[in-house]
């Protein structure tokens, strides 16, 4: 077992927690156990039509200017973008993380990735708690802003190795021969809908082959207020329900800017 952060490996709870929700508002039952099952969800629906055509405008206007802003090193940008803060904080998306997180979540850490078409290389499996110095509680959400397939990059997941905790990884965060843990399968994401995941599920990015098209997505990791940050993970809070019941977490104010939903 590796983390970031080895020197609060004991201090943090890196073991799956399974959901209990007898009455959730959004996700049907069966949908929380495939969850606590698999480790994520069948993708569900974040933007209708008009929605989604907003925020791809808004990737296409703002992809260089982020490409920028991250050049030197990584920078979550929803909690200075009023645009990636209005993604981030949607009604819908946060409605769906009440059932599973309560009624307090905030954000910590988000990323858009471009995978252009013939890249050659991709992201081999990982664990996303394995970067992040709390316990392992979020509920990450990666949202399709173009259709995602096996041929353009989409993700990859090995079902159900959420429930083996933080297993031995590299240096670099990758999972030592991920195969033994199962089989991998494409998680296939249409454009407008976004697929709800452990931070422990083990999870590649492969190269995108595909000839001419881009594979945008918008990923953002979310945790209950409750749980502790350490090592300055509450930077890039922002708040997207409830309240920060201990003061931890230091949320950002939305930035100055149009909105991007009504
Ligand atoms: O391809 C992507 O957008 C997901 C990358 C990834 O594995 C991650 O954000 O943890």
């Amino acid at each position: 077992m590796l983390t970031r952060y080895p020197e609060l490996e004991s201090e943090l709870k890196l073991e799956f927690e399974p959901i209990v929700n007898d009455r959730p508002k959004r996700f049907s039952r069966a949908q929380i156990e495939q969850y606590n099952e698999q480790g994520f969800m069948d993708p569900v629906r974040l933007l209708n039509d008009d929605e989604l055509k907003r925020v791809q405008k808004y990737f296409r206007e703002n992809e260089a200017a982020m490409a920028e802003k991250n050049k030197d090193e990584f920078i979550a940008l929803h909690h200075e973008m009023a645009g990636l803060y209005d993604i981030t904080t949607k009604r819908l998306t946060v409605e769906y993380l009440n059932d599973l997180i309560g009624p307090n979540v905030v954000c910590h850490t988000s990323q858009f990735i471009n995978k252009p078409p013939g890249q050659t290389q991709g992201g081999d499996h990982h664990q996303d708690a394995t970067f992040n110095a709390l316990d392992a509680r979020c509920v990450v959400v990666w949202l399709a802003v173009e259709d995602a397939d096996a041929e353009n990059g989409c993700m990859w997941f090995i079902p159900g190795t959420h429930k083996l905790g933080v297993v031995e990884c590299t240096k670099g965060h990758h999972v030592v021969n991920p195969r033994q843990y199962g089989k991998e399968i494409p998680c296939e994401v249409k454009a407008g809908y976004g697929v709800f995941m452990s931070d422990l599920l083990m999870h590649s990015s492969p190269a995108n082959r595909s000839k001419d098209r881009y594979r945008p997505g918008y990923t953002c990791s979310y945790v209950a207020a409750e749980v502790e940050p350490h090592e300055e993970i509450e930077r890039w809070t922002v708040q997207c329900s409830g309240t920060d019941v201990d003061g931890w977490w230091k949320a950002h104010a939305r930035p100055a800017g149009a909105r991007l939903f009504e």
